[in-house]
């Protein structure tokens, strides 16, 4: 039980004295320049990325974590893992592993280490060593195609996840099930400054052998790649050719057939190939300006590859038909418009490509129905997010943060609710900031964010994002958590720093200016009919199952739900996921920007402990007792202060922590003796009582050597 070691801070914040922002802050880079990465906020665990490969992980280490309980040992994500694990194995109770913080903080890589340990503890039989196999392959194959390079993280996850491992009634893993949520597809056809596009499209240029690039058609230079030429091309420390065989080769043991990786890697190459597509001015006979496809070889090789007609496709990206129910009217492209089908066919092709890989990945490690499973959900999702500008991304991302946020302070003092009443010790009730408020504001289902730009996308008439911005206007003009620059004039504020297409949330985390500017675009998320048709008319067997809208007999006039209510759908049935489960935390926190090793900037860290609620935390934590421990250990640790403990004790172990308490005269509120455990209301006792701890092993020190020198 280290929890106290002076040199390196406390183990577990719920133990800071006093509980500022400040002295946290101290705590954790008093740690971290330790190369403590880890700490706790009592069953949480913060881990700050090191950014370097510290010995702590491996064989040896899940070995010891394996044979003691939480506190027994310094704070690491393998306790939190064992815990997890045991509690879903010996008490059957599912559990989910919510691990949070924003890009580069070591969410992913937390995840992994979560995953292998379980992997190393569970099970030994043959069979389930190929179980556990697919699903540890399945993360390489999700990182090639879903990860990228970004100013913030060279391995970037741009979609979350959520996987849960399904085990048996004896702890043995059966499978799994894996949702993906939001991929980030403008990432397809156009990078920012410094960035890369999806980690598949250099690794297949790299590492295909000359005849696999000939059968896809592609050169192996990624400058003549349009979706490729724009920023970097080569990342430090990434072996894009040696990461391809790895990706191959994890496939095939999730169970990809030859031909199916071949026609996931022919569906890759036309989304690099789409992107050559040069699109250029035409007129049509009447003089009004069109486009048409300036040359004609990158459509041809398309067809090629993927079976399509290139007259086809280069109909289908060049004009639009629009259907009502008597005619049939085509009109054609401008260069613009064409540009924007082309990107926007890329961008969908890529992404449901990927929702595929999910699918099938899934179908490899489900699990029969029927069969009883016991539960451990690992979610790995982006961090609450605020960009110089934000966008539609953001805005939702951080809906889901604000969600996760509410999941966890209810459950926490759920938990700890629960954890008194098993323990019979009376609850007082815990003050917090409930943010039911702002999750409201968003997801309301008549007068939320959401709902009315639902309500603006489906609305026929003009429509634009100012009249969506208006609507909000009007409507949230009262409400504490919304502000805007019409509502900031109504009340004689004036804030420069919004614009007029902005609007701002009051998020738990700190306020967020969001621009509205393509928040209706990339809500309808619409792919002209005539694409969609185009790309089912394909003989390429994945492609074309990739559109099935594009069937004209199943076609319906029903429009797919937007973009905004399949997120908000697909985050309400995560949270009914989580709050099923018993939830372990895992809070990520990156010390600097420059992917730095031993640099920690305090002023970085803040706002991620902010962002993170972790003052709230310990708030939340320490309200009713700061700090438990089962009466066993407890004794062990403090038997020594009490003659009647020391050095033979041959009571029960509640009795002999009676008896040690009893003779250090406390105060009456200070204690809370539970069926298992003994509670203790503030870290000063518990600091109290190491403090005499320290002095009686000095005392029995100088004794033995006193006797020591009496023998010689
Ligand atoms: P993220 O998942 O939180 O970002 P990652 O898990 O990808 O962040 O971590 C970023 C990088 O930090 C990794 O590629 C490693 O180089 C390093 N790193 C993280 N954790 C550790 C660790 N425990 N030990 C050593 N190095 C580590 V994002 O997906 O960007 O939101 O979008
Ligand atoms: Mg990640």
């Amino acid at each position: 039980m280290p929890l106290l070691d002076g040199s390196v801070g406390v183990e577990d914040l719920v133990l800071l004295e006093p509980l500022v922002e400040e002295s946290l802050l101290q705590n954790l880079q008093l740690r971290y320049e330790s190369k403590e990465i880890y700490t706790y906020i009592g069953n949480v665990v913060i881990s700050v990325n090191p950014y370097q490969q510290l010995p702590i992980y491996g064989p040896e280490f899940i070995a010891k974590y394996r044979d003691y309980t939480f506190y027994e040992l310094k704070p690491h994500i393998y306790a939190l893992a064992n815990v997890a694990y045991q509690s879903l194995r010996d008490r059957d109770r599912d559990q989910c592993i919510l691990i949070t913080g924003e890009s580069g903080s070591g969410k992913t890589e937390a995840s992994k280490l979560v995953m292998s340990y379980v992997a190393a503890i569970c099970g030994k039989a043959e069979q389930v060593n190929s179980v556990k196999e697919q699903l540890l392959q399945s993360n390489p194959v999700l990182e090639a195609f879903g990860n990228a390079k970004t100013i913030r993280n060279n391995n970037s996850s741009r979609f979350g996840k959520y996987m849960d491992i399904e085990f048996d009634f004896k702890g043995s893993p059966l499978g799994g099930v894996i949702t993906n949520y939001l991929l980030e597809k403008s990432r397809v056809v156009k990078q920012l400054k410094g960035e890369r596009n999806f980690h598949i499209f250099y690794q297949l240029l790299a590492g295909a052998d000359a005849q696999l690039l000939k059968a896809l058609k592609l050169e192996r230079d990624t400058t003549g790649y349009a979706y490729l030429n724009q920023e970097v091309s080569r990342v430090d420390g990434l072996d894009d050719a040696s990461s391809f065989r790895a990706v191959q080769s994890a496939m095939a043991v999730i169970g990809f057939s030859e031909e199916e990786i071949q026609q996931v890697l022919e569906v890759t190459s036309m989304v690099l190939k789409l992107g050559n597509v040069l699109v250029a001015d035409e007129f049509q006979a009447n003089g009004t300006p069109a486009s048409g496809i300036r040359d004609g070889r990158g459509v041809r090789e398309i067809g090629e590859t993927v079976g399509l007609n290139s007259e086809e496709l280069e109909r289908a990206l060049c004009s639009r038909t629009m259907e009502t129910a008597k005619e049939k009217v085509v009109t054609a492209l401008n260069v613009m418009q064409a540009q924007y089908a082309r990107d926007a066919l890329a961008k969908n092709v890529y992404s449901r490509l990927f929702d595929w890989i999910v699918n099938r990945i899934n179908e490899s490690i489900k699990v029969g129905i029927g069969e009883k499973k016991k539960v451990m959900g690992v979610l790995d999702i982006y961090g609450f997010e605020i960009l110089e500008d934000n966008s539609f991304e953001q805005f939702v991302i951080n809906y889901c943060n604000e969600k996760l946020q509410q999941v966890f302070i209810e459950m926490t003092l759920k938990e700890e609710q629960e954890e008194y009443k098993r323990e019979g010790i009376p609850w007082t009730k815990v003050d917090y900031f409930d943010n039911g408020i702002i999750c409201n504001l968003i997801e309301h289902n008549q007068r939320g964010i959401l709902a009315m730009l639902d309500e603006e996308c489906l609305r026929p008439g003009v429509v634009s994002d100012s009249t969506f911005l208006a609507k909000l206007n009007q409507l949230f003009s009262k409400h504490g958590h919304y502000e805007s620059k019409v509502t900031q004039n109504a009340q004689h504020q004036y804030d420069h720093t919004m614009g007029l297409s902005c609007f701002r949330i009051c998020h738990y985390a700190g306020k967020v200016t969001y621009n509205v500017t393509n928040f209706i675009d990339k809500n309808n998320d619409l792919l002209f009919r005539d694409l969609s048709q185009a790309m089912w008319k394909a003989q390429h067997p994945l492609l074309r199952s990739l559109f099935p809208e594009g069937n004209p007999k199943q076609a319906s006039l029903k429009r797919p739900p937007t973009a905004g209510a399949q997120f908000k759908s697909s985050v309400a049935i995560l949270m009914k996921n989580l709050y099923s489960k018993n939830p372990n935390y895992i809070r990520c926190i990156k010390p600097n920007e420059h992917q730095q090793r031993g640099q920690f900037s305090s002023d970085l860290v803040a706002t991620q402990a902010r962002y993170l609620g972790l003052l709230e935390n310990v708030r939340v934590r320490r309200a009713g007792y700061a700090y438990r421990q089962g009466y066993g250990p407890f004794l062990e640790r403090y038997r020594l202060l009490s003659r009647s403990t020391w050095p033979h004790w041959n009571g029960g172990d509640r009795e002999g922590v009676e008896k040690v308490l009893g003779e250090l005269s406390m105060s009456s509120g200070e204690l809370a003796f539970g069926k298992t455990k003994i509670f203790i209301r503030s870290p000063k006792t518990l600091f109290y009582l190491e403090e005499q701890r320290r002095l009686r092993l000095q005392q029995l020190a100088t004794l033995i050597q006193k006797i020591y020198r009496g023998w010689r």
